[in-house]
Order: C-alpha cells, then sequence, then structure tokens
C-alpha cells in the first residue's frame, strides 16, 4: 500500500504554473501547494541544490518581520532563522575607524542576516514536499498566449516544449519575461530606472577563526556618495556590500588604485580584508546595476498574475525587496480565502490592495537612496538615528521611527508613509510652537528686566558653543 500522505488527493484543482524558482517562486509555491492545487515551477537555471558554483546578486539579504511572517505561514519560519544570524543594531564606522551601535529597537527586535543561496535550497527542497508539486528546471519561459494559457520554454539543448495552465504566476524576477506580456496592454503602466549607483561584493574572511568584526550588527560605513554595508555570514565571514557611482568605480583599474581609494574611505577595513584580497575581489567582477521597476496593474484578467521582483523591483536601500516580495504572497494567499480560491476576483483585487503598498515601499527605498548619497555621513546617520529615538522615547505611542513600522510590523507600507508624513506635520508644529514661545517668553523677559549687554554676549557664545558640540559630536 501506498502512503496515504504521499498520495495526490483527488484532482479537484487547476494547474497553476510558477514562472520562476527564485526566493518569491519557491515560496508562491508551497502556498499553492498548501491548498492543493497542481503546481509547477519554472526555473531557467539549473538546480542549485546541485550546481557547483551559484553565481547570481548578493550572498546575504536582512530578512525582517514580513519575510520572517511568510515563511511562518508555510511552517518554515524556525528552520530558517535558526540559520540566520541576528543583527540587534546597526554599527556605524566613522572615517577615523570608531564605531557607535544603534540598536534597531527592543531587545526582541533585530533582523537577520540570511544567506541567499541557502535560502533558495531550503525553498525548493520545501516545496518539493508537497507531492503536487513539481519543479521544472532548465525551462527558461520566453512567451505565453493571453488567450490559450499556452507557455512556450526554451531548453538548454535548443528545444522548446509547450505547456499550458490555468493560471501563471509571474515569479521571474526584475527582467520578468512573464511581464513582456503586460507590455503590450493598453492601460498598462510601466517604469523602469537604473540608478547610477553600481554595487560590488568583498569577502571579509574570519581572524584566527573568529568574525573579524562583531557579529550581531549590520555594519554600515556612510561616506555621502560612497556607502559600504557588511552582513554576517554562518562561515565567519563577512559579506560587505560598497554601493558607488559606476564613473567612481571606472576610476579606479588598477590594485593600487583600489588601496589607495579604501586607504582614503574605508581605511578601517582593509587589515580586515587583506589588501590581496581587496586588489583580487575589487578587479575580479565588474560592478553590478540597480534597476527600479514600477508597474500596474500586477494581472491579465484571471489568467495570469505577477509578485516579487516581476512587479516590483527596488533599489536596496531599505532592505525590503525580497521582505515585500514574500508578503505580497501572503496578501494573495489571503485573497484566495476571502474570495473562495476564485481567480477572476482574486487578481483584480490583489492588484487593487498590492499595487499602493509596492510602490510605496518603492518610492520610501529610493528616497533613502536619495537621502543617504546626499549627505549623509557617520555624524549625520548616528544623528538622524537618535533624534528619531528621542521624539519616540518622548511620545511612545504618536511617534514611532518609520524603518520600525517598515522592519517590524506589517502595517501596510503605504499607511507607514501616510503615518510617517503626519508624524514629520506634528514635529514641525512642536518645533514652531515652542520656538515662537520661546522668542516670546524671552522678548517679555528682555523687556521686563533689561540685560547687562556684556553678560548676554557670553552667554550667547556659551550657547552656539553647546550647540555645535551637540549637532557634530
Ligand atoms: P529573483 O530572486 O530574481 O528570482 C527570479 C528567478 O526567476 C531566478 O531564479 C531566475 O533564474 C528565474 N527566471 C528569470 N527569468 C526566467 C524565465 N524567463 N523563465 C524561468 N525562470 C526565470 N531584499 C531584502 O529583503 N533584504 C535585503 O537585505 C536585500 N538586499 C539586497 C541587496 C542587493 C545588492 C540587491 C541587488 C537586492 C537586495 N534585496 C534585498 C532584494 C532581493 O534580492 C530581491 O527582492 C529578491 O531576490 C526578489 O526575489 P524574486 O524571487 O522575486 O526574484
Ligand atoms: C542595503 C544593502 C541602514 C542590505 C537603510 C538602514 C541594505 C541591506 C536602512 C544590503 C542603511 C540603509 C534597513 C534595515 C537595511 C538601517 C532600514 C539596507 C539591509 C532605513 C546586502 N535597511 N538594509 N534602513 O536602518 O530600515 O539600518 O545588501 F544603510 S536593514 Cl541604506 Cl532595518
Amino acid at each position: 500500500m501506498e502512503e496515504s500522505n504521499n498520495r495526490r488527493k483527488p484532482t479537484k484543482k487547476k494547474v497553476v504554473a510558477v514562472v520562476g524558482g527564485g526566493l518569491v517562486g519557491s515560496l508562491n509555491a508551497c502556498f499553492f501547494a498548501k491548498r492543493d492545487f497542481v503546481v509547477e515551477v519554472f526555473e531557467s537555471r539549473e538546480d542549485i541544490r546541485k550546481a557547483k558554483i551559484v553565481k547570481g546578486r548578493s550572498i546575504n539579504l536582512a530578512l525582517s518581520h514580513r519575510g520572517r511572517q511568510a515563511l511562518k505561514h508555510v511552517g518554515i519560519e524556525e528552520k530558517i532563522v535558526s540559520k540566520g544570524i541576528p543583527m540587534h543594531a546597526r554599527m556605524i564606522h566613522s572615517l577615523l575607524g570608531k564605531q557607535s551601535p544603534i540598536p534597531y529597537g527592543k531587545k526582541g527586535q533585530y533582523i537577520l542576516s540570511v544567506d541567499r543561496a541557502n535560502l533558495n535550497k531550503e525553498l525548493l527542497t520545501e516545496a518539493e514536499t508537497y507531492p503536487n508539486t513539481k519543479l521544472n528546471f532548465d525551462h527558461k519561459l520566453l512567451d505565453w498566449s493571453e488567450e490559450t494559457g499556452l507557455m512556450t520554454f526554451a531548453r538548454s539543448d535548443g528545444s522548446t516544449e509547450q505547456i499550458k495552465a490555468d493560471l501563471i504566476v509571474g515569479c521571474d524576477g526584475a527582467f520578468s519575461a512573464t511581464r513582456k506580456q503586460f507590455l503590450r496592454r493598453r492601460l498598462f503602466n510601466y517604469s523602469q530606472t537604473y540608478i547610477p549607483h553600481g554595487y560590488m561584493e568583498l569577502t571579509m574572511p574570519p581572524i584566527n577563526g573568529e568574525f573579524a568584526m562583531k557579529p550581531n550588527y549590520l555594519h554600515i560605513w556612510p561616506r555621502n556618495t560612497f556607502m559600504m554595508i557588511a552582513l554576517p555570514n554562518l562561515d565567519k565571514t563577512f559579506t560587505c556590500t560598497l554601493f558607488m557611482p559606476f564613473e567612481d568605480f571606472e576610476k579606479i583599474t588598477t590594485g593600487d588604485g583600489v588601496i589607495q581609494f579604501f586607504q582614503k574611505y574605508f581605511p578601517d577595513t582593509i587589515p580586515l580584508i587583506g589588501i590581496d584580497a581587496l586588489k583580487r575581489d575589487y578587479l575580479h567582477l565588474p560592478a553590478q546595476a540597480m534597476v527600479s521597476v514600477k508597474c500596474s496593474p500586477y494581472h491579465i484578467g484571471n489568467k495570469c498574475v505577477l509578485m516579487g521582483d516581476a512587479a516590483h523591483a527596488v533599489v536596496p536601500f531599505y532592505g525590503q525587496g525580497m521582505n515585500a516580495g514574500f508578503e505580497d504572497c501572503i496578501v494573495f494567499d489571503e485573497l484566495m480565502d476571502q474570495f473562495s480560491e476564485d481567480f477572476s476576483a482574486v487578481l483584480p483585487e490583489y492588484t487593487r490592495v498590492r499595487v499602493p503598498d509596492d510602490h510605496a515601499i518603492s518610492d520610501l527605498a529610493m528616497y533613502n537612496y536619495v537621502e543617504m548619497r546626499a549627505h549623509v555621513n557617520s555624524r549625520w546617520f548616528l544623528f538622524r538615528k537618535h533624534v528619531d529615538n528621542f521624539l519616540h522615547f518622548l511620545m511612545p505611542k504618536t511617534i514611532i521611527p518609520l524603518y520600525t513600522m517598515i522592519t517590524f510590523s506589517r502595517t501596510r507600507y503605504h499607511e507607514a508613509v501616510k503615518q510617517w508624513h503626519w508624524q514629520n506635520k506634528v514635529i514641525n508644529r512642536g518645533l514652531v510652537l515652542s520656538t515662537t514661545g520661546a522668542v516670546l517668553g524671552g522678548s517679555y523677559l528682555l523687556i521686563k528686566n533689561p540685560p547687562n549687554i556684556n553678560k548676554l554676549i557670553i552667554n550667547a557664545e556659551k550657547m552656539w558653543k553647546s550647540l555645535v558640540t551637540l549637532s557634530t559630536s
């Protein structure tokens, strides 16, 4: 006798084709499999669990609340979290090598550094545990038909295959092939923006078998137009990501040039990465591009829907791309309950509720990119975070830092932005009122007791000095 839990349940169900077996595709396969659909995943690459070298984007990622909630829905939160490294605070590195921690929040509020390849492997393996799911590697979507739902795939041997599905779920990343069909349609909005910055990943090895820097932090070197970020890995290395305008990347063409540049901007990292490794890593691969893609709607009829980067590639300056893509899956899943899995109702509703939120995080990430490169050095970064935390301390219920709502809650992204605008208004009003009050009060006192002019000058000088120290410490 066959084991009953290995047998396919009676096929009341439709065929769902998930295009893309990356982070969002493999997670989504689990969501659809749980609902007993016949799930077929089509991934253009080979099975990364068998591949020797995995090339691709960033090596590790910051996983936060939204992403964790999605993993919890398919029962693998603990498995992933146990292989993640908690980051309780940022560690800000000044030019002189001074390190200042700024906690993300209270004790339980931390984000996790997770390995992209491992996360993807675990998700694929999880998807495969469902008997109603099949993973098809080496299947690159070329095109699909709106009328018939027929998809055409290219195989590496040069052949093509045609496969039909009831629903196509495009999770094929920022350069989505699924999305091509959308571009031909009336009333489809689309925009794509490359930012002038590129990024490059450098590995910081362990020293005497230990992490070269404190492990439970997101290390940041804010340097206006340049920025570096480092996240810890399980093997006690750090992956450092250098963000810089392509123009500047191109100016550095020799090993000595690399060291000179690091000597000037990130001197504390040279002995930690190592001179030779630094030169080698830097010159090994060109900097990679970052693109922001926005579009709407996310669906076509009851036939096709986009999720993850295929729907909204965002710049990485809020650490939310994957988290937002994972949350897409929860939102869709909730609508499937609400509308009894009726695709013709779920798909338009998904577009209606999700577009404003994904566009909000896309805008926020872009805003933060502009903000950081404009004038954020280590001092300013520390100052701003302290101001935020102080205001939150004064009015814990009223003023919540934006990153807290984005990172540690499932507050809808667009609501978080609204709340943030409102808070800024309150803060500005508070500032105007207290300034007015101070000026009026001061004038009154001055009129009542005319001051000794010498004392006044001395006091003014003292006040100025303390202000300067405040804003520069
Ligand atoms: P992808 O991961 O791109 O997966 C798409 C999959 O589809 C791939 O496997 C690809 O091979 C496959 N595919 C492509 N075309 C086809 C086709 N035609 N047919 C079949 N299959 C196809 N996010 C965070 O939440 N936290 C972070 O800290 C973070 N840091 C980042 C740092 C950097 C430098 C960058 C660039 C991004 C970062 N992100 C982060 C964003 C995150 O990487 C993405 O949002 C996430 O990978 C999106 O997952 P996805 O599955 O939608 O797309
Ligand atoms: C960029 C690249 C610090 C991983 C935004 C913070 C990021 C990450 C921040 C990358 C920053 C920037 C936040 C988190 C996170 C901060 C956040 C950015 C992870 C506002 C692997 N960003 N990132 N904000 O607050 O909310 O610490 O490549 F430098 S995690 Cl740019 Cl919380």
